[in-house]
């Protein structure tokens, strides 16, 4: 199964929280992203974001998939504060090749994901095919809003940081 994963941290070391995620699927990420600087989306009141998106083709289940993230983040003492709050490291599943979910536990392709630069500029950098919901990224990219994409930045691949 293929799934994308968009991956973030704005607290602590940004940069060992995401490595832990690149070390956790080394052997099964089909691509990836550099890693992005963004300013803080849905709840401005916290510091930049580092993101990146991992492509991944794994032998499991989309739950266990899920789980496997949330490991990660328990590992990196994540503590849930508020919604779209600070955190030390999030694993969200944007997007499962010929899957699709709407429970509460697991909603795929991820809702907000068509809204978020954050998502879809490293997604596309990942990959210039990449669609979601069926629709090409490299389209709804054009649907944000400018000011949204002006503040993300490019900082390097994560093995450089
Ligand atoms: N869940 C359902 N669907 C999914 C999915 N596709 N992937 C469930 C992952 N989890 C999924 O997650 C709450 C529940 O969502 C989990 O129990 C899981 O079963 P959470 O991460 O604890 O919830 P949250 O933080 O309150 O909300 P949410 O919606 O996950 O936050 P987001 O949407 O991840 O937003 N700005 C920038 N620049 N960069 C960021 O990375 N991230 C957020 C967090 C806000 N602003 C940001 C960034
Ligand atoms: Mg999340």
């Amino acid at each position: 199964m293929r799934a994308v994963l968009s991956i973030g941290s704005n607290m602590q070391d940004r940069v060992e929280h995401l490595k832990s995620v690149f070390a956790e699927f080394q052997d099964e990420i089909v691509a990836s992203s550099s890693v992005y600087s963004t300013p803080p989306w849905g709840d401005t009141d916290q510091d930049e974001f580092y993101n990146a998106i991992i492509i991944v083709e794994v032998d499991q289940t989309p739950l266990d998939l899920l789980h496997r993230g949330q490991a990660l983040e328990k590992a990196a003492d994540r503590v849930r504060e508020r919604h779209w709050g600070p955190r030390t490291l999030d694993v969200d599943i944007v997007e499962i090749e010929g899957f699709s979910s709407d429970t509460q536990e697991l909603t795929v392709p991820h809702p907000h994901a068509a809204e978020r630069g954050f998502v879809l500029i490293p997604w596309l950098a990942a990959d210039v095919h990449a669609t979601l919901g069926g629709k090409p990224v490299a389209g709804i990219i054009g649907n944000i809003p400018q000011e949204d994409i002006a503040g993300i930045k490019v900082l390097g691949r994560i093995e450089k940081l």
